[in-house]
């Protein structure tokens, strides 16, 4: 099948499954061509049955606001064309799946018709889509979608909440290739950071207010009172400065390591003894998954997603939002021993071969092949 996958190429998980996605297809024998305004960062292979095509927006004086929008439509209209595609896949519905909507009615007209799948994946439904100046447009673009899907099941009921949806959502879950994680690697250099023996607890992600950081700080600050121990904290955005200040206020910022937007994802986990994930909100929680294949417990909010992958007592622990006392007694309970760190290390990785790739890619060939019409090799 010839494919359009649509994505932000940024640090953040919508693009990593997109990309993800994109890879793992191109491997399984479909043609599948990357469309976005920049090459994805986690676009870093090479393969015959792998394109990407750069959305240039051109500019002019009278524009205060890039119109991205009109320029990814003629981007999709061009390269399906050209490219005889089959079908679109758009990942986070802000404003892709608006964008999928007018190139396939602009196709229409020159006789080509192509369906477009909608992938939903959290803020564009929970934060930034429920915003009444994206409201209308969203909610029209879902019920026009060919397909549709959310990242979780809390996704897809918030999605059936806050929008008037007449149309079916299929949860198709986050995956992982657990290949790729959890093995003892030669790169992997836990006495750089951590030379004294300390443990090593980490964070990862786009260090949006939505994640509260500031209550990951808060928790390993409480460990630390206890136990020598590191924090990891990889990525970087908004709260960064934020985050810096308050490790300050509480006297631990020597111990807390910024790794920037780094993608050595695995080599940061595999030095990892907690993973902590502290969100207000969350459809799916892809870094606790990532950890959790590397053999990592997570310690986590108990909000949106992240219930359906780590389970309480089991691949980790789950407080309420902002219960900085239970999260960092739970870390410490898993921290102060050892046997039973490893057994719940082992667990988080079995439940996370639950999201494997092998088992997820499947659902969404079967969709494509139901919306193309075309058969599955
Ligand atoms: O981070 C965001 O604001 C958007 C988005 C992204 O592109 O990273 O994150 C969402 O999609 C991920 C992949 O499906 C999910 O794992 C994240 O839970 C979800 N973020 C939120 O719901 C806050």
């Amino acid at each position: 099948m010839r494919i359009g996958i649509v994505c932000y190429p940024t640090f953040g998980g919508s693009g990593v499954v997109a990309t993800e996605l994109g890879i793992a297809l191109a491997a399984k024998g479909h043609q599948v061509h990357f469309i976005s305004y920049s090459q994805p960062f986690r676009l870093d292979t090479f393969s015959g049955n792998l394109f990407y095509h750069e959305v240039p927006v051109a500019n002019y004086p009278l524009f205060e606001f890039l119109p991205y929008e009109i320029s990814l439509t003629s981007k999709l209209v061009d390269v399906v064309m050209h490219q005889n595609l089959d079908l679109l896949h758009v990942h986070y519905a802000i404003p892709h799946a608006s964008a999928a909507f007018m190139a396939r009615e602009i196709l229409k007209s020159r006789g080509k018709s192509i369906p477009f799948i909608t992938t939903l994946h959290g803020t564009d439904i929970t934060l930034v889509g429920r915003d009444p100046s994206y409201r209308p447009v969203i909610e029209f673009s879902i019920n026009m979608s060919d397909g549709v899907t959310a990242v979780s099941d809390s996704l897809r009921k918030d999605t059936l909440k806050y929008f008037d949806v007449n149309r079916e959502i299929e949860v198709i879950p986050n995956f992982i290739d657990p290949e790729n994680y959890g093995k003892a690697s030669d790169l992997c250099f836990r006495g750089m950071y951590a030379p004294n023996g300390e443990k090593v607890l980490t964070h990862i992600s786009n260090f949006r207010p939505v994640k509260r950081i500031s209550d990951v700080v808060k928790v390993f600050e409480k460990v630390h009172r206890e136990i020598p121990c590191k924090l990891l904290l990889a990525g970087d955005g908004p709260e960064r400065g934020n985050v810096e200040n308050l490790a300050r206020e509480l006297g631990v910022i020597h111990d807390v390591i910024f790794l920037g937007k780094t993608k050595a994802i695995e080599r940061i986990l595999c030095m990892s003894d907690l993973f902590l994930l502290t969100s207000e909100s969350e459809s799916f929680g892809l870094s606790s998954l990532e950890a959790m294949a590397s053999g990592v417990p997570v310690i986590s909010t108990n909000t949106g997603g992240i219930p359906e992958v780590n389970i309480h007592g089991y691949s980790g622990y789950l407080s309420n939002v902002g219960d900085v006392d239970d999260m960092a007694k739970n870390a410490l309970s898993l921290l102060k021993d050892d046997q039973l760190i490893k057994q719940f290390g082992e667990q988080a990785k079995m439940r996370a071969a639950m999201f494997s790739m092998k088992e997820i890619l499947p659902m969404y060939e079967a969709m494509y092949s139901r919306l193309t019409g075309l058969p599955l090799d």
